[in-house]
Order: structure tokens, then sequence, then C-alpha cells
């Protein structure tokens, strides 16, 4: 039984009926629970059961169980999203649901452009089911490895291809959701029009498993990536970098699909922190832009057309010096560069990260702004302003600087994350562009959303969940629901 030693106030009798719906192997305890218990960050450290269904039925029933029984369910995906939204709290009351087990693709269509995968499919293994029926799955982020399908739907992710495919939302047409009360939505359909009344899967999308678990999703398909050209450019300030975007855009028939913004800091800690990362180019700059065409026709002129517009640009002054991929291997290295920020930031120290998005447009003003602002106010952080320009949204991240003292430098989180999300809100911007709410920023919606929006939120996550079982207290607080 492993029961004996299970943490938290559930009652025996409660988790012999958990183990009974469930069946044998399918709950952890323990050291076995113990991965599930942390998130990416390390921010939260929960406590609690890990159930492992295996099916969308099992799962449907242990909701139905959980229901009846008032058990907080935290679903769970690769558990790499960055604001604690698959942790348990510390009560030891809660149940974390792990979606691993359902990680089949059931179907590939490559005439309708669809897949159909299960929740736990991981990020890459539906790219490489779409690669192999000749199609492209565009969804791409630096977990990519270990991400889930669900997560990624619950997230509704962004990543490096937003510009040309748009985010997670936009790549889906059908859902498969288990209810709180057990009952399961099948919703997986492969249509591209259907105007049915309210669309009621849109809502599961970035509702972080706050109002029902995603079992499956029936997914978008392009067709497959045949030729891309892909450049490394060093550009003399942000302005610059925006300008550029929209005459690339313009020059190569709008075969943009990456557009990400680099400072010099994310070379100097990439380049010392991640082995094998080099600076693409001879003299250091102070911004950078990896910029990437792709087409689905093989002897489409890329390299040319991008050659040509940068060869403009470096004229015109938006660009100082530019390296074009010329393997697959450059490419990737400068791919690495770009995804190993995150991690170079993480060995480097402490850092405070701000996901934030405004219109392309304002980007170069918000970076002026919000530099000279952490300039007086944080000297003893590094500026690290990076990620998806093309988008609007930027990893508006702080490093303790060198020899500052880790403690006194987070403590100052608080008025700093104020000061910039303040001024998000003047330029009309989002404070969560990407990476959703989670636990860690239920207050700065609480603090930011429109009341009206905020009561319309409390009202649908009432009629999804009225007992309050899914993932309590992430995106609205728990007494507040
Ligand atoms: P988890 O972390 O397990 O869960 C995230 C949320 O979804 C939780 O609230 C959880 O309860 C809920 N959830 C999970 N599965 C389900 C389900 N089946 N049904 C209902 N709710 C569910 N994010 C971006 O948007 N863009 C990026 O470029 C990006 N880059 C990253 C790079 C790195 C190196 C890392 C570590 C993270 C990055 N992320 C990025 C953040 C993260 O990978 C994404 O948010 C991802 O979508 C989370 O997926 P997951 O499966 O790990 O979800
Ligand atoms: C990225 O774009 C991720 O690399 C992570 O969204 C951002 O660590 C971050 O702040
Ligand atoms: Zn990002």
């Amino acid at each position: 039984m492993i029961f004996a030693s299970a943490p938290g106030p559930l009652e025996p009798q409660t988790l012999a009926g958990l183990e009974q719906v469930l069946g044998p192997g399918r709950l952890l305890a323990g050291p076995e629970a113990e991965p599930f218990l942390t998130d990416h960050r390390q921010l939260y450290h929960g406590r609690g059961l890990v159930a492992r269904p295996h099916t969308a039925g099992e799962l449907a029933r242990l909701l139905a169980f959980c229901n009846e029984h008032r058990i907080g369910v935290v679903p769970q995906g690769g558990n790499t999203g960055y604001c604690g939204g698959a942790t348990p709290d510390e009560s030891g009351t809660q149940l974390v649901v792990s979606l691993a087990r359902l990680s089949r693709i059931r179907q590939v269509d490559p005439l309708n452009y669809s897949l159909v995968a299960e929740a736990g499919c991981i990020l890459a293994d539906a790219q490489r089911a779409a690669e192999e029926a000749e199609r492209f799955f565009p969804l791409s982020l630096g977990s990519q490895g270990s991400c889930q399908i669900g997560g990624n739907l619950s997230t509704n992710a962004g990543g490096v291809h937003v510009l040309r495919y748009g985010m997670m939302r936009d790549l889906v047409l059908g859902l498969e959701v288990a209810l709180a009360d057990g009952r399961l939505l099948s919703s997986l359909t492969s249509l591209r029009k259907d105007n049915t009344g309210y669309d009621v899967k849109s809502l599961f999308l970035g509702a972080e498993g706050t109002l029902g678990i995603i079992t499956a999703a029936s997914l978008k398909l392009f067709p497959k990536i045949r030729c891309s050209a892909t450049a490394f450019a060093a550009v003399p300030d942000p302005r610059a970098a925006v300008q550029l975007l929209a005459r690339l855009r313009e020059a190569s028939g709008d075969r943009v699909s990456s557009f990400e913004l680099v400072p010099r800091l994310a070379i100097e800690l990439t380049t010392r922190h991640i082995p094998g990362v080099r600076d693409p180019l001879e003299a250091p700059h102070s911004w950078y832009v990896l910029c990437e065409l792709t087409s689905s026709r093989a002897a489409d002129p890329l390299d040319s057309m991008l050659t040509e517009c940068l060869g403009e640009a470096l004229q015109g002054g938006l660009v100082r010096d530019a390296a074009l991929a010329a393997s697959e291997r450059e490419r990737a290295a400068f791919w690495k560069l770009r995804e190993t920020i995150p991690e170079a930031q993480r060995l480097d120290g402490a850092s405070l990260k701000h996901d934030i998005s405004v219109p392309v447009a304002a980007i170069p003003e918000f970076i002026e702004r919000a530099g000279a602002w952490l300039r007086e106010n944080a000297p003893d952080g590094r500026l690290i302003a990076y990620g998806h320009v093309g988008d609007g949204n930027l990893h508006l991240n702080l490093n303790q600087a060198p020899g500052a003292d880790r403690a006194a430098f987070l403590a100052r989180s608080e008025p700093i994350k104020r000061a910039i999300h303040d001024l998000v809100r003047d330029f009309d911007g989002s404070f969560s562009a990407e990476h959703g709410i989670g636990r860690l920023k239920v207050g700065e919606l609480e603090h930011y959303a429109q009341p009206v929006e905020l009561a319309l939120m409390r009202a649908i996550k009432r009629v999804f969940d009225p007992r309050g079982i899914l993932n309590p207290g992430k995106v609205l607080r728990r007494d507040a629901q």
C-alpha cells in the first residue's frame, strides 16, 4: 500500500478510492512523486500524490471521483512552464495529474493538413510525425524536447514562428477535454469552418488547466519546409531591427518565419556558459537579429532574397554586419545561440523575468524607456531584452550584475516588476505575452485586468468548475473564484 506514508490530510478511504479508480501502478507517492512537485524555475515546491492515467476515459473517471470528494487536481504536462501552473500547493491535499501516459499520435491526415495528438505527446514528437507525412507543424520552442501538446494548448504557447503561423491557439481545429464532473467533451473535429454557436473549445486554450483537462487535440499542419535562408545580423539599435523586419517581409513576399532580437549581453552569456556556442560575427555589436526565411518550394531563391535585402540595409545603415548560414550546421549554431539564452542566464546567476508585449512598432521606444528606468533604479542588474520582436514580445529580463548580492538583487523584484508592468500598461501592452499566469502572476492579473474582465473570468470558472477542483489558485485566486 503506497499510502501508508502519503503526505497531507487525504483520508485513507479517499486514497483507497483513488487507487481503485486508477488501478495499480497509476498513483505515485514519496520519492517517485518528487520530480512532479517542483516547477521548472524552482520557484515553488508543493506536496501531493501523482496520478498517471493511461486513457481519456480513465482520466474522466478520475475527475468524477475528485469532484465528488472535492480533491484539487493539478494537470501537468512536461513541467516546463514558467509560472508555476503545473505545481501543487504545499497542503498535500492536491493530486497532480500527469498526462505523460496519454502520448499517442492518433491520426495524421496529410490531405486534410491535420494531425490528432494526445495531450501528453511531446511537441518534438508531433513535429516529427508531421515531417514523416511531408507536412510541417510550426509550433517551435526551446523546450520542445520535453513540453507536451496539452501544456502548449493550455498555456497558448508562442515561440519562434508566431509571426508567420500564429500562437498555439491559431493551430487548433478541435479538442477533446475531460471536464471537472467527469464528462468528456469530444470535439476533435478537423473542420476549417464551423460556426455552430459559441466556440466552447477556445475557452480551454490558455486556461492553464483551470476549466478542464485537455486529453487530445486536432491540429493544423502546413506544407513541409524545403528551403530556408538564415542570417545573424548586427543592427545599430532595436529601431533598425523593426524597420529591417518590415522591409524583409515586403522583399521576401512575406516569407519571414522568425525574427528574433538578441542583445550583446546574450552573446556574452551564451558563449561563456554554453559549450560550443560562438559569436557569429567578428566584431562585437550592441544588438543583433536572427532572421529566417522559409518556403515549401525547394528552389525558392531565399538566400539571394535575404542577401539582397541585407545588402541594401547595410548600405542604408540599418545593418552593420551579417553572417548568412552557409550550411545546416551553421543554421543550427545560430539557433543554438538563441535557444540557449534562458539556460545561459540561469547559469550566470539570479534573474528577474518579464514576458511582455507591446505593438511591434513600439518596441524601440519601450526598450529605451525601460532601459533608462532600470539603469537608474536597478544598477545591480544587467538588462537582457531579447526574443520575439517580430511579435512585439520581449523577454525583458534582468540578470544579477557580477559581484552583486543575490539576495539584495532578488529582494527588489516587486518594485522592479511594478515599474516595468506599469510601463507596459502605458504602451497598451501585456504583462504576460506567452508564458501565462499560473500561480506567479495571479496578483498581476488582479492588478491590471479590467474589473469586468475579471468578473467574467470568475463567472466562466464557476460554470466549468463549480466545486473549484481544477488547478485551484492558478490564474484566479482561490477565495475569489
Ligand atoms: P506544464 O508546464 O506541465 O503546464 C503548464 C500549464 O498547463 C499548467 O498550468 C498546467 O496545469 C497546464 N496543463 C498542462 N497540461 C495540461 C492539459 N493536458 N490540460 C489542461 N491543462 C494542462 N513558452 C513559450 O510560449 N514560448 C517560448 O519560446 C518558450 N520557450 C521556452 C524555452 C525553455 C528553455 C523553457 C524551459 C520553457 C519555454 N517556454 C516557452 C515555456 C513552456 O515550455 C511553455 O509554456 C509550454 O507550453 C509548457 O508546456 P508543458 O507541457 O511543459 O506544460
Ligand atoms: C524564450 O523565448 C523563452 O527563450 C524563455 O520564452 C524566456 O527565459 C525567458 O525569459
Ligand atoms: Zn519566448
